[in-house]
């Protein structure tokens, strides 16, 4: 590791959850407080499926915000994991943020995540997020509702997309975590391998491309990490479905739609890792993959029993 540059004197450092229903923001949230993309977004619910590690400073405290999957009544094995692991990284945490859709208000889905919080011990926060879509005094009535279900220590108006309100919290957060040395080098962003990253950018370009249910029939893998002489990478991941006729969609009329999605992600990818980037995609029919503990444990997710 290499010696830090800058000294610190009265270090803080804490793990900061992000939770809330499926879309409401987390991951936007966890980049605008990073500054950098780390973890994946898309107007879809349930993107984020596993934990995933950001990594900010602000003035002497290092904060590490956890970004956690959208908690909502599971049904299939893959969504129990989820919710599971998302309860679980709130219950790791220091300080636990809470994240409203300022538009959607306390709906069933927020109804039953604050009847979940209550028994959350942690420190609680409040975050009304999107505000950028709503009108101030409904903000206020929302806040107050909120803070009448569940003892929050402090509540934010935020807009994660536009950062308005961000820096704030971030300041905030600086000034709750607990005294103590980092955990992390300075330089650091998240703690996730690349080959996870990548393996995820690519699985955030199918969301953006394929419809309906299909983006949650499906997983990808980093199958192949090379590093070439000549400063590139070759990369190879599959994408995994469940039947045939998703597999005629991933790839497309002559390919197109694998085409697009492999354009997109080696783009991205490769501003990620900053090296030039050749990508393979094999798209692979794994009937009940939902059931494999295999695919689990590359998510990074306990395999629930049943
Ligand atoms: N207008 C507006 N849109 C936002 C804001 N924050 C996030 N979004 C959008 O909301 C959608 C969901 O954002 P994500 O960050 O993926 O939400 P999430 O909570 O991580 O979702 P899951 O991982 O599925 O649980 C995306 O289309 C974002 O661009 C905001 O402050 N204002
Ligand atoms: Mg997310």
């Amino acid at each position: 590791m290499a010696e830090p540059t800058m000294t610190v004197e009265h270090p803080r450092c804490g793990f900061v959850a992000l939770i809330g229903a499926p879309n409401v923001g987390k991951s936007t949230l966890i980049n605008a407080l990073v500054g950098t993309k780390v973890t994946i977004v898309s107007h879809k619910v349930q993107t984020t499926r596993a934990l995933l590690r950001g990594i900010a400073i602000e003035g002497e405290a290092q904060l590490v915000l956890v970004d956690t999957p959208g908690i909502f009544a599971p049904r299939r094995r893959l969504d129990r994991a989820m919710v599971s692991t998302a309860w679980a990284g709130a219950h790791d945490a220091d300080i636990v943020g809470v994240l409203i859709d300022a538009k959607r208000g306390i709906d069933a889905e927020a109804q039953s995540l604050l009847d979940g919080v209550a028994a959350v011990l942690q420190r609680k926060v409040l975050i009304l997020n999107k505000i950028d879509l709503i009108e101030k005094p409904a903000l206020l009535a929302l806040a107050q509702a909120a803070n009448e279900r569940v003892a929050f220590g402090a509540s934010f108006m935020i807009s994660a997309l536009t950062g308005d309100g961000v820096a704030d919290f971030k300041r905030w957060l600086a000034g709750e975590v607990p005294p103590g040395p980092w955990h992390y080098p300075e330089d650091q962003i998240t703690d996730a391998p690349l080959r996870q990253l990548a393996a995820e950018i690519t699985r955030e370009k199918l969301y953006l491309r394929l419809h309906q249910e299909l983006p949650y029939q499906s997983t990808v893998e980093t199958t192949s990490w090379q590093e070439r002489k000549d400063g590139s990478v070759r990369l190879e991941q599959t994408i995994y479905v469940e039947r045939e006729s998703q597999r005629k969609i991933v790839l497309g009329k002559g390919g197109q739609t694998i085409k697009a999605i492999g354009a997109d992600a080696r783009r991205e990818i490769a501003e990620v890792i900053e090296q030039p980037v050749h990508l393979f995609l094999f798209v692979k029919v794994r009937e009940g993959w939902g059931d494999d503990p295999e695919r689990y444990r590359e998510m990074g997710l306990e395999f629930p029993k049943e």
